[in-house]
């Protein structure tokens, strides 16, 4: 391990919301560590997923999507830590989607250009889409006009399509240096913050068009007892209305999200899990700079 090819890194993702961020880093560590959604705005948080090789290891920094017309402090605070992420890393992966190019992708370019002191990858995903693959050469040379990019890599993040050359890509580009973290450390997050975040992704999966914007989570108890993890989780939202929709009819909803939840806790933990799930009323939270760092949002950097 002390070879001196070895190498190791920070590698931030970023891009507007939705476009693969998060299922890409799971993906390349083969591992579900991120919550992924159709809906945009899914991740809140900065999040590491570290992977380790006998030649490398790579810190892969997920960031909410960077977008620019929220005003609550939610997105003031989502917004700051995506963008704090372009600073302090060795390589920055750019994430599109496909042919398109929106408003959005263009201002997160445009931090970029001011920014950026690395190596920028450009990364067009979901190409599983695509009906015509020949259409991305004319708009990756479009785009490469407006940026002096390292390389473009087409991938399918969902499928595993190309992600292993670009990890290869990455590799690359990447500095030699130690070991950073444990070898076998995968995140810098705690079990904790890992069960409140997948009880949040169940949420916008069951709740679909319904889900208020303004949910979270909060972990009241995570003990663990002998072969079991015993956790109890708090969903807050902001009012009455959105608390019935969040339990929903005889309770049915709150029930599904509370087993899908334990699920993957049981898989990520390893371990038996008994989950209590509650919803509770907290008013005008997301855009209330105390009770967000109450609830978890505070600048890690
Ligand atoms: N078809 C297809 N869908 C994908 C692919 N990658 C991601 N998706 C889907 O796109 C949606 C958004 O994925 P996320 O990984 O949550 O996107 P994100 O960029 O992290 O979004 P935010 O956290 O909101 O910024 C989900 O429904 C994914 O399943 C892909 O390669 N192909
Ligand atoms: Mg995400």
């Amino acid at each position: 391990m002390t070879d001196s090819t070895f190498k190791s890194g920070y590698v931030a993702i970023i891009g507007r919301p939705n476009v693969g961020k998060s299922t890409l880093i799971n993906r390349i560590l083969g591992q579900k560590l991120c919550i992924t959604s159709r809906r945009p705005q899914t991740t809140r948080h900065r999040i590491l997923g570290i992977k380790t090789s006998e030649a490398s290891q790579l810190i892969y920094v997920d960031t909410p999507g960077l977008h620019f017309d929220g005003k609550r402090a939610m997105n003031r605070y989502m917004n700051r830590a995506a963008a704090s992420s372009i600073e302090d890393v060795d390589v920055i992966l750019f994430v599109i989607e496909g042919l398109k190019w929106t408003d959005e992708d263009a201002k997160v370019l445009e931090r970029l250009q001011s920014n950026a002191r690395v190596p920028v990858i450009l990364v067009l995903n979901k190409v599983d889409k695509l009906s015509n693959k020949n259409d991305l050469l004319p708009h990756i040379a479009e785009l490469a006009k407006q940026y002096d990019f390292a390389h473009v890599v087409p991938i399918s993040a969902r499928k595993g399509v190309n992600v292993e050359q670009l990890e290869t890509e990455i590799l690359k580009l990447m500095p030699e240096g130690e070991l950073i973290f444990p070898e076998e450390q995968l995140t810098d997050r705690s079990s904790r913050f890992l069960a409140a975040e997948l009880v949040r992704e169940k949420l916008f999966r069951h709740l679909g068009q319904e889900l208020p914007y303004s949910i979270t989570v909060e972990i009241e108890e995570f003990k663990q007892e002998k072969e079991l993890y015993r956790i109890s989780a708090v969903i807050y939202v902001e009012r009455d209305g959105q608390k019935n929709i969040v339990i929903g009819k005889k309770g049915e909803l709150l029930k599904s999200v509370g087993k899908d939840a334990r699920i993957e806790m049981e898989q990520l933990f390893d371990c038996k899990v008994f989950l209590q799930v509650w919803v509770k009323v907290r008013d005008g939270w997301s855009d209330n700079e105390r009770m967000l760092k109450n609830l978890g949002y505070t600048d890690e950097l």
